[in-house]
């Protein structure tokens, strides 16, 4: 599995921090969505499901985080706890956010408006579409 952290320029000053996501340079899909994920609960896990069409990059604006990649055939952790570093994920991934801690703010970048049935959240079936679709 690909190594999928993608460094993002932090621009710091005594005012505070600012990051900047520019399609074609560090964001390589035209952002159609964007969300936040905060206030997640000591131990609350969140995700388990895969998108069949949706690319998006994960960053941690403040505090940490972990998303669990699985591909179908190997999972990769990954900690994301600076806003230097996003975490592009493309299709097919199936994932889990874990040990969030209390100031966590995700924010997420998404290639398409928002979708339910672009949603598989059931495991197996994410197996039969994922050896479908690399066929
Ligand atoms: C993903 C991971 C990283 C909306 O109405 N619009 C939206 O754009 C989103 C993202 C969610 N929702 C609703 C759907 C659910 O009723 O918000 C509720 C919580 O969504 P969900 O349980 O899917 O949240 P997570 O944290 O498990 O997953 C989210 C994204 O949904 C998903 O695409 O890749 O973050």
């Amino acid at each position: 599995m690909e190594d999928f952290l993608r460094d993002i320029k932090l621009i710091e000053d005594a005012r505070g921090k600012l990051v900047v996501f520019e399609n074609g340079n560090n964001c390589p899909f035209e952002v159609k969505r964007a969300y936040c994920i905060f206030g997640v609960k000591e131990g609350e896990e969140r995700g388990f499901h895969a998108h069949k069409n949706l690319e998006q990059i994960a960053v941690c604006l403040s505090g940490s985080c972990e998303f669990i990649l699985d591909d179908g055939k190997e999972q990769k952790t990954f900690a994301l706890n600076s806003p230097k570093k996003g975490l592009y994920i493309g299709n097919n991934y199936w994932r889990v956010m874990k040990n969030f801690s209390k100031d966590c703010v995700l924010l997420v970048l998404a290639s398409q408006h928002y979708d339910q049935s672009d949603y598989i959240r059931n495991y197996k079936e994410f197996l039969t579409y994922t050896k479908n679709a690399a066929k």
